[in-house]
């Protein structure tokens, strides 16, 4: 693990996202901890516990209330305390107004441009409202006293968190990751004006804005050209200057913690668990091609679905050739769009294999639910090929553990060119999830590709990821901060890059 702590500067450093690191629940009178699963939280958990930080974050666990003291503070990791997690307090009617409503039925499918499933609702944008001013005062109450805070707040949850900060905590370097895309000024107007313009004014409160990737930061650019009439654009240096303020707006692709993944690919458990699914998948020749995914609309798992079809449809030939094993964790599922992709997607695959099956042969294997880490990892180890279908995805972080426990490098990527993973990876067959005629055959091709040029595709693939991990993610971004406004003197050593 790099010494990361240095970059922030021996600053104090307050992190804030919606989720947060660790949750108590209470279940048949058994309260446990539980680290919600997912990239976000297992890259900043190593550098929180190096910064002696806070990490502000909704009280999401039902027991969540009788862990913390009465100003929400709980000393984390549990076992060996080493920075402060800061619960943000939330009820009902905010929970459905501010994460249920405004964020993921306005804002997700406005970035990921469906408008079909767009409902900017004004009870919803003031329960956003509210509960952005909340999460600002607790940052500005962690930030009390501290010299020189650092505060870097995570993604679309927070968007107007930064510029009420930046009043209640003049002088903090702020900033912000945005983990989704960001749609082009066409499509960011379908946003009511208000609502749009308060939104990008709320991210011109950072002083770094960090987009996934390229077209994203432009995007952002683009549609405050239009909508900020004082912004002045400085498309070299890539900053907006407005209200006296400058914000920086560059991309910095996630990764993964690439070691970790690749361990758990290599434990000896995976390894057997690998083999017993190349055993059971892959007699006769056949191949085993894998998916992963939070059920999302975005993600093109039923397009997915619409291309094996047709492919088996068109090639008899390639019926028995292939078993494809679907992970759908579900996501979201109080949202009635979400809970009913569940459903179509467990009628498809049903409709799909009724079609094709025969005496030996199950053409999908569906897992309808969230699967360990290490049993992800074995899946991974064994498959011949991954497809990441979204239709539109900020980064997408599957390709890249794909990368990572392909330890034998076997198996072919396929990735969608809408996926921010599209731009950086060399080595993918790039695909478009929209054209089901053309996934079809580009699936067809990849059960054709020889084992010698998978593998000299995917030890390219490894050899690049390995130069870029989530700790080159992290330190780049905070490097770039720290560049903006190196902290003065007095004695504290300067950031080593
Ligand atoms: C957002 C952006 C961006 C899924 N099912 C299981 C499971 N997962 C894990 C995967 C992966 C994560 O969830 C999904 O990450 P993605 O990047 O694919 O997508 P989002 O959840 O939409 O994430 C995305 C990301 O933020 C980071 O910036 O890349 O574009 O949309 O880690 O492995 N993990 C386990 N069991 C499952 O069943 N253990």
């Amino acid at each position: 693990m790099p010494e990361l702590s240095e970059l922030v500067g021996g600053r104090r450093l307050i992190l804030v996202s919606n989720r947060e690191p660790y949750e108590h629940v209470r279940s048949g009178g058994v309260t446990e901890i539980r680290r919600p699963p997912g990239g976000l939280v297992s890259a900043l958990d190593p550098l929180m516990r190096r910064t002696n930080g806070v990490w502000v974050a909704w009280g999401s666990g039902n027991a969540d209330r009788d862990a913390a003291d009465r100003s929400g503070h709980v000393p984390v990791p549990p076992e060996d305390p080493s920075y402060v997690l800061r619960r943000v307090w939330l009820d009902e009617s905010e929970i459905e107004g501010y994460y249920q409503g405004f964020a993921n039925s306005a804002l997700w499918p406005l970035c990921h441009m469906f408008a079909q499933h767009f409902e900017p609702r004004s009870d919803d944008w003031e329960k956003y409202r509210l509960v952005n001013e909340r999460f600002a005062q607790a940052v500005a109450e962690e930030a009390a006293g501290a010299a020189d805070p650092v505060i870097w707040i995570q993604d679309y949850h927070l968007a107007l968190v930064s510029a009420t900060v930046r009043t209640l905590v003049p002088g903090a370097l702020i900033h912000q990751f945005w983990h989704i895309p960001f749609p082009p000024p066409d499509i960011f107007q379908l946003m009511p004006s208000a609502m749009g313009v308060a939104l990008l004014r709320g991210m011109l409160g950072n002083d770094l804005l960090e987009f996934q990737t390229e077209r994203a930061a432009r995007n952002f650019l683009a549609c405050v050209d239009e909508l900020i009439p004082d912004a002045r654009i400085d498309p070299e240096r890539q900053q907006v200057q407005s209200e006296g303020r400058t914000t920086t707006v560059r991309a910095f692709p996630i990764s993964i913690d690439v070691q970790y993944y690749e361990g758990l690919a290599e434990e000896p458990a995976a390894a057997e668990l690998a083999a017993k699914l190349r055993d059971r998948y892959t007699k006769k020749g056949r191949q085993l091609a894998v998916s992963v995914d939070r059920v999302d609309y975005t993600k093109g798992i039923l397009e997915r679905l619409r291309a094996l079809d047709l492919m088996w449809d068109r090639h008899r030939e390639l019926r028995e050739c292939l078993v494809f094993l679907i992970v759908a964790t579900p996501s979201r599922s109080a949202l009635a769009v979400y809970k009913q992709l569940e459903e179509q997607v467990v009628e498809q695959v049903e409709r799909i294999n009724a079609k094709y099956r025969t005496r030996g042969w199950t053409p999908i294997v569906l897992i309808p639910e969230n699967v360990s880490a290490d049993r992800l990892a074995a899946i991974y180890r064994a498959a011949d090929l991954c497809l990441v279908s979204s239709l539109q995805d900020g980064m997408n972080l599957v390709a890249k553990e794909f990368i990572a426990c392909q330890v034998d490098e076997r198996g072919l990527l396929l990735l969608s060119r809408f996926a921010g993973a599209a731009e950086e990876i060399e080595g993918a067959t790039l695909i478009n999830p929209f054209n089901i005629d053309g996934l079809a055959d580009g699936l067809k091709a990849a059960l054709a590709t020889p084992l010698a040029e998978r593998r000299a595709r995917m030890a390219r693939m490894r050899y690049d990821l390995h130069g870029a991990t989530i700790f080159d993610w992290l330190r780049s971004i905070l490097t770039a901060a720290n560049e903006l406004r190196p902290r003065p003197p007095a004695g504290v050593r300067p950031a080593r890059v």
